[in-house]
């Protein structure tokens, strides 16, 4: 029974039941990933204070410049996570390996492996807009007491127990799912409690937002520049309108509350798009099917594909579902 005003806290506990396996670990895991959030919140919001802004002068495995907030939200997280000692092993899309955390002691039983992506659209944080932090959790698949392997990090995304993100926006929220359902919850700063103000959230059936980098149109497969223009026409409910914040927490935390889709693809620069599959693309495909939206890769579901590498990466359809089976439409008729 979730009720509104109950706190994070509060709700974990009444609902920790609900888990597929209610041992108590996966409600002591999402307890870490709340004070990890609350801890990178205190950073994020004094940002502009402090001279913290800015590259950290490292690149990360994607070859991409690290700000100094990713690296910040990476330690944080990892830390917390370390220390409870409630997870075996730990993948970051800022870390080029996965991390074994006491997994082959046998006096350790944990069972879970985290994967996240700490600071998304931190492209963004120089100019002030939101960013978040997305998290992914699977059951290991080899045994309690042995070291964690890659295999244990390479679930298909319909293995996940629980997924969410925190939105370090006007608010801080942090939304999650467990499997039932889709919970927002809003950080009250004064206090340092997070709120439950959202529950059951839920995509529109359709919308009117399409969000995409319009500027990449050129590079684009023929499919989805069909889609655009589509969405541009002067029919029915149509022109829609073009939302894109370029940080993906934030475009599809919109898009789940007032109805739209969210798209990253593949291009003739890049051949798989630029999203992650595991530390962005599921659990935000998580996310939108437990909210009753739908999650693509223009083809197919997203969380049927087989992981073959970490660090992979899958274009992305996000969002409600009509708007994003309209996409996939264009996308077969081009094949
Ligand atoms: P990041 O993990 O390096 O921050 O990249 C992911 C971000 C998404 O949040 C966002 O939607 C996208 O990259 C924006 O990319 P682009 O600037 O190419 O449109
Ligand atoms: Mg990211």
């Amino acid at each position: 029974m979730s009720r509104k005003n109950q706190t994070l806290g509060e709700f974990i506990i009444e609902n920790q039941t609900e888990f597929k396996y209610s041992s108590g670990e996966l409600s002591k895991l999402i307890n870490a990933i709340r004070l990890a959030a609350k801890v990178v919140n205190h950073e994020v919001n004094k940002a502009g204070l402090v001279d913290i802004i800015g590259a950290a002068g490292e690149t990360n495995v994607q070859g991409e410049d690290q700000q100094k907030l990713d690296v910040m939200a990476n330690e944080k997280f990892i830390q917390t996570l370390t220390k409870r000692e409630i997870v075996c092993g730990i993948a970051s899309e800022e870390e080029d390996d996965f991390i074994s955390i006491n997994s082959q002691d046998e006096n350790h039983q944990n069972k879970y492996v985290v994967l996240i992506d700490p600071l998304d659209g931190s492209s963004n944080i120089d100019v002030n807009v939101s960013v978040g932090t997305i998290f992914s959790i699977y059951r290991r698949v080899t045994p309690v007491g042995t070291p964690v392997t890659l295999q244990d990090f390479l679930q298909p995304g319909r293995n996940q127990v629980a997924a969410g993100y925190v939105i370090y926006g006007t608010s801080t929220m942090l939304v999650y799912t467990t499997g039932h359902g889709v919970n927002g919850f809003t950080l009250n700063p004064a206090i340092g409690t997070f709120y439950l103000s959202h529950p059951n959230m839920e995509f529109p059936e359709t919308g009117k937002i399409y969000s995409i980098n319009e500027g990449n149109y050129i590079h684009f497969p023929q499919g989805v520049k069909d889609y655009i223009k589509y969405c541009q026409m002067e029919e029915q409910d149509r022109p829609y309108t073009s939302r894109y914040i370029g940080s993906l927490v934030s475009d599809f935390h919109r898009n789940m509350i007032k109805g739209g889709i969210y798209i990253y693809p593949k291009s003739s620069v890049a051949s798989d798009g630029k999203l992650r599959l595991l530390y962005e693309c599921n659990p935000m495909a998580f996310l939108a099917e437990q909210a009753n939206g739908k999650a693509s890769d223009g083809f197919g579901r997203i969380m049927d594909i087989e992981p073959t590498e970490l660090h992979q990466r899958v274009p992305f359809f996000c969002g409600s579902r009509l708007m994003v089976e309209k996409a996939e439409e264009f996308m077969q008729k081009t094949l």
